[in-house]
């Protein structure tokens, strides 16, 4: 029954350090970068590094095959018992890799059922992927929410491509804005814990996100996560300043009104490893892997 389901998801809750703040510092999580691919272009995006949406931009991450992945989380589970989570964030978009990051969650859930997964995505996906989603059993999903009007998404999206078709402006925006939403919708009535991430932009959304806070919280949002902008060299914004974290605060405290609200994010890289803020990816680099000790 459903008051069953929703305390299981809960009880996963509890030892996923993202979605609850008392796990963070008690539960690790990984993330596999098994999607290089994206679909869209976001103005705040370099194309170079992880994807901003989830990550931190800076350092670009070795892309591992499904194969690769198996074997990386088997490496990092014997060395951190308290991993709790495998994430997919990038460096692209986990649903424009569809065929390999399904493949990745297949092979580990093989190997150990007890694994939380979590996905990350922009949601241009989600209307196709969702149903999979929620058959595979995956109760986390990160979608990343800027804007609900697609005017204004033309300030923060480049191009939209989808289905192979190219698409410029408040066209695309409105394209991805749309199956943000349904794909949220369907995520929540089927027992997903959706966590909706926005970046604030000042001057371009930062005054809408209340709006898109209250949307998404109507469709069954779980959390917002509200992030500040990190200007990424060579992006549209590389010029904006970088939002301070008393305007987040202020943000939050207006938003938590509403919807409950995510304050430990630590905007981590597409191949993060360890405690949230404690990353020790580089202990299980791609040379390591090869040479065991
Ligand atoms: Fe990774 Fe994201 Fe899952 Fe967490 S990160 S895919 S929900 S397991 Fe966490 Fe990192 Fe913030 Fe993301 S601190 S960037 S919110
Ligand atoms: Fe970059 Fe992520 Fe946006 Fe894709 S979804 S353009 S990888 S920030």
């Amino acid at each position: 029954d459903n008051r069953k389901v929703s305390q299981d998801v809960l009880n996963k809750t509890d030892k996923h350090p993202c979605y609850s703040f008392e796990a963070h510092h008690k539960y690790a999580r990984m993330h596999l970068p098994v999607a290089p691919a994206c679909n869209i272009s976001c103005n705040y995006c370099n194309r170079k590094y992880d994807c901003s949406n989830e990550s931190r931009p800076g350092v670009t991450s070795e892309v591992l095959s499904p194969p690769e992945a198996l074997a990386k989380y088997k490496l990092v589970k014997e060395r951190i018992p308290n991993l709790s989570v495998v994430g997919i964030a990038g460096p692209g978009d986990a649903l424009a890799n569809w065929a390999n990051t399904r493949k990745s969650i297949e092979l580990i859930q093989q190997a150990d059922p007890e694994v939380i997964f979590c996905l990350s995505t922009n949601g241009l996906m989600l209307p196709e992927f969702a149903p999979e989603i929620v058959e595979m059993g995956i109760k986390h999903v990160t979608v990343t929410v800027n804007c609900l009007d697609p005017y204004l998404g033309a300030k923060i999206y480049k191009y939209v491509k989808y289905k192979g078709q190219r698409y410029e402006g408040s066209w695309g925006a409105g394209i991805l804005i749309n199956n943000q939403l349904e794909g949220i919708k369907y995520l929540a009535q089927f027992g997903v814990l959706v966590k909706v991430n926005i970046v604030m932009i000042p001057g371009i959304n930062d005054s809408h996100i209340p709006e898109v806070v209250r949307k998404v919280k109507e469709l069954g949002a779980f959390i917002t996560n509200i992030m500040p902008l990190i200007p990424a060299d060579g992006s549209v914004f590389a010029e904006f300043p970088q939002t301070s974290k008393k305007e987040l605060d202020k943000m939050r405290d207006l938003c938590q009104v509403d919807l409950q609200q995510m304050r430990h994010c630590k905007q981590c890289r597409a191949d993060a490893i360890g405690l949230l803020g404690d990353d020790r990816s580089l202990e299980f680099s791609c040379k390591e892997k090869k040479e065991p000790v």
